[in-house]
C-alpha cells in the first residue's frame, strides 16, 4: 500500500502535453520559420517535474530538454531560438533550453511527438495546415500570426481538441498586428 501511495504521488512525464504549437510564424511580423517555430508543454502532475532527458522529435530530427523544474499546472515554452523569440515576445515567458537538433515543422503539417526520459511515447501530434480554419478556406495558424492552441488539455490530440489562438489586445495595440502570435507560457485563448 504504501509503495502505491508513493508511487502516485510521484511526478510523471505522462502528465506532460503539447498544450500549444506556432508552426508557422508570420513571416512579415514574426520572423523565419527556423528562428520564429516554438511550442509549449504544459504539465498536469502534482509534484515538481525536472523535464530534462524529455524529448520532443518530428520523426526526423530530436531535440532532448536541459534541466526544468516545471511546477504543476505551469507551462513552458521550447523555442527554434531563444534569442528570436525573446526578441519578440520578451524576457518573461518561460522557456527551457534543449540540445540536439530542432524539429523543423513542415507548414503542410507534421507531426511532433513528446518522449520520456526513457524514450517511451508520451503524445503525438499530427497536425494539418487546415486546422484552426473554423471552417474558414484558411487558418490563421497557417502562417498568419496565430499559434494551434488545444482547448481541453486533458483532452486528446485530434483536430478537434485544437483551435487557432484569439487575439491579444495589448499586443494589437503594441504591434499594429491583427493577430497575437499565441499564448506562449500562458493559459490558451481557446482553452475550456
Ligand atoms: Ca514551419
Ligand atoms: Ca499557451
Amino acid at each position: 500500500m504504501f509503495l502505491l501511495v508513493a508511487m502516485l504521488m510521484l511526478a510523471s512525464p505522462a502528465d506532460v502535453v503539447i498544450s500549444e504549437i506556432m508552426y508557422n510564424p508570420d513571416g512579415t511580423s514574426m520572423g523565419p520559420d527556423e528562428l520564429m517555430e516554438w511550442v509549449e508543454l504544459h504539465y498536469g502532475g502534482e509534484e515538481t517535474l525536472n523535464l530534462r532527458g524529455m524529448s520532443i522529435s518530428d520523426g526526423t530530427n530530436r531535440l532532448v530538454l536541459e534541466d526544468y523544474l516545471i511546477q504543476p499546472g505551469d507551462y513552458v515554452v521550447v523555442a527554434a531560438s531563444a534569442g528570436a523569440f525573446i526578441d519578440l515576445y520578451g524576457s518573461t515567458v518561460p522557456m527551457v533550453e534543449w540540445t540536439g537538433e530542432w524539429t523543423k515543422l513542415r507548414n503542410s503539417g507534421d507531426t511532433v511527438s513528446l518522449y520520456g526520459p526513457e524514450g517511451s511515447l508520451v503524445e503525438t501530434v499530427t497536425f494539418l495546415d487546415s486546422w484552426g480554419s473554423g471552417g474558414d478556406s484558411g487558418s490563421p495558424a497557417d502562417g498568419d500570426g496565430s499559434t494551434l492552441e488545444r482547448i481541453d488539455l486533458e483532452g486528446g490530440t485530434e483536430e478537434s481538441n485544437w483551435a487557432s489562438s484569439e487575439d491579444w489586445d495589448y499586443r494589437i495595440v503594441s504591434s499594429g498586428n491583427p493577430l497575437c502570435w499565441g499564448t506562449p507560457g500562458e493559459r490558451n485563448s481557446r482553452r475550456r
